[in-house]
């Protein structure tokens, strides 16, 4: 069982090799400001810098979000627009969203198509 496992998934990552660099994928994680989350890390997580990251997403600062893994998505797309306006009532939380993930430059992005609060 445990060999057939990591057959799959090794074809899973060749997959994911070969896929185009864009893709429609789900992502899931907190929702951050990459600003602060440059400079504090993992302080910038969490219920206790959610007062901050909505102030700084209502300033139009790049959010994101943040996976259990580490991996930060830069949002784009109509939920970055007008100052993240369609995005505020997810700042700080956890969330599952659906979108275009592409990779630049060694940074990821994601316009994102649905999302919704992770209960
Ligand atoms: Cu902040």
């Amino acid at each position: 069982m445990r060999k057939m496992f990591s057959t799959l998934a090794a074809a899973a990552f060749v997959a994911a090799l070969a896929a185009p660099a864009f893709a429609a994928t789900t992502v899931k994680g907190e929702v951050i400001d990459t600003a602060c989350y440059g400079r504090m890390g993992a302080k910038a997580t969490g219920s206790g810098h959610a007062a901050c990251a909505l102030k700084c997403a209502k300033n139009g600062n790049t959010m994101a979000i943040l996976t259990k893994d580490g991996k930060v998505y830069d949002i784009t797309g109509e939920y970055a627009a007008n100052k993240n306006a369609k995005l505020l009532e997810y700042v700080a939380k956890d969330v599952t969203a659906e979108g275009t993930v592409m990779e630049m430059n060694g940074k990821s992005s994601i316009k994102i198509e649905k999302i919704s609060v992770e209960k």
